[in-house]
């Protein structure tokens, strides 16, 4: 420690933001060059070399780290007070395929550079500090999203681990290829009495601070998300000699579900629903179409919303096959209530940015995160900083330095509060 002022605080503490640029550039270099964007996508080959880089961080922060059963890479500094509960920091590391170079990734470089600090200037907190890079956030072919953050709060079920991509490779089969043990994934779960706080600083996503010209904002809560697909059975005809009003055409009857779920969530407030894969047996013109599968979510960040849209979606599905003479079947996925952020700790966070100079605005999460999980172990809070264009899951995603700059700062003046509060 540079002056030994054990369990001193210092007032504010600056962030050394070339450091974290530059963890921007390196790991921006880690990723899959057969897709667009910046893609490292989970437990691939660039996955599990950025988070050797993140390990090797965080040693050389002095955190004391290791990797669990699933591939959390988790980093540890003993505070004072060893009976003293964790505050934990993270975010995680992995993208969406064509995916960009913030998300998620801010909030890992972030929590480190908490560390650095702390290191740089002495200060020893009363608690332990525990950073995490969450495995897997963003999901899989398997359909399961907070893999790593699941794990740790020990909702990554039997379910989860054998649900199967389409070519029948099992969650727990991506897992054990990237070098990890998924049958141990019992080890991985934190007691939350171990716990006092979790923090993650992220990208917005989404135009609202930008709109608002507003450069923090604190999470009030974080959007439920419920997956969906609809089977459509039609009747398989020849497409040249079958009248239009005799046909009992899937593809028709899916589009038309497409374009219902995106109805049906306009129709809602704070309701989004999306699509994502429209995929028929036979890719034939001249053939009718006999099965289509439509694939989407909705997101609400109240519960009564998702509901409300999984009923309009379920009363719509016989409308949509009596106009098609098609016969459909909709199975509901997982589905992730919203989660609420704890309003004492988003007090706390809102306070931190204040001693750092910076008005915060408070916000609901479109997007969903780790936290939802962790806010099961402990109170979550969570830092946005704006996305330029509200653009994100994309190449385009951008976040101007001086914005990373002012959320690592008031993240390190909330990791101080949070220890003094
Ligand atoms: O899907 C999400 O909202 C997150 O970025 N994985
Ligand atoms: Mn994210
Ligand atoms: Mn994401
Ligand atoms: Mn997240």
């Amino acid at each position: 420690w540079a002056d030994g002022r054990e369990g001193q605080v210092s007032a504010t503490i600056e962030p050394e933001i070339g450091w974290v640029q530059e963890g921007l550039d390196h790991l921006a270099t880690l990723v899959d060059p057969s897709l667009p964007g910046w893609s490292r996508t989970g437990f691939s080959v660039q996955d599990v070399e950025g988070r050797h880089w993140v390990a090797q961080q965080m040693r050389a922060a002095g955190l004391s780290t290791h990797v669990d059963a699933v591939g959390n890479v988790i980093g540890t500094f003993e505070g004072t007070a060893p009976a003293a509960p964790a505050i934990v920091v993270g975010s995680h590391s992995d993208t969406v395929p064509g995916g960009g170079r913030f998300d998620g990734i801010v909030g890992v470089l972030g929590a480190i550079e908490v560390a650095r600090a702390l290191r740089r200037t002495g200060t020893r907190l009363t608690h332990e500090l525990r950073i995490v890079d969450f495995a897997n956030e963003e999901g899989n072919p398997q359909g399961v999203k907070l893999v790593g953050s699941r794990a740790i709060a020990g909702t990554l079920g039997h379910d989860h681990l054998q649900a199967t991509d389409e070519g029948g490779v099992s969650l727990a089969d991506l897992i054990s290829r990237a070098g990890h043990s998924p049958e141990k994934v019992h080890t991985c779960r934190w007691d939350r009495a171990g716990l006092a706080a979790y923090l993650e600083l992220h990208i917005e996503q989404g135009p609202v601070l930008e709109r608002n010209g507003a450069g923090i904002g604190v999470v009030t809560r974080v959007c439920g998300i419920s997956t969906f697909h609809l089977d459509v059975h039609g009747r398989r005809d020849h497409a040249g000699t079958t009248p239009m009003d005799t046909r009992s055409d899937a593809m028709c009857c899916g589009a038309a579900a497409v374009l219902a779920v995106q109805r049906i969530a306009a129709a809602g407030s704070d309701t989004v629903g999306t699509v994502g894969a429209l995929t028929t047996t036979s890719p034939l013109t001249n053939v009718i179409s006999n099965f289509a599968r439509v694939t989407g979510e909705f997101r609400s960040p109240h519960m009564a919303g998702l509901r409300a849209l999984a009923e309009e979606l379920e009363a719509d599905i016989p409308r949509l096959d009596a106009a098609h003479r098609t016969t459909s079947s909709l199975s509901w996925g997982h589905t992730d209530p919203p989660a609420v952020m704890d309003r004492h700790l988003s007090d706390v966070v809102v306070g931190a940015a204040a001693t750092v100079g910076h008005e915060a605005v408070r916000l609901y999460s479109g997007a969903t995160h780790d936290s939802v999980q962790m806010s099961q172990l402990a109170p979550a809070g969570m830092i946005f900083v704006p996305s330029a264009g509200g653009r994100s899951h994309c190449p385009e995603e951008w976040t101007e330095l001086t914005d990373i700059e002012r959320g690592v700062r008031v993240l390190i003046q909330a990791v101080l509060d949070v220890d003094t509060g």
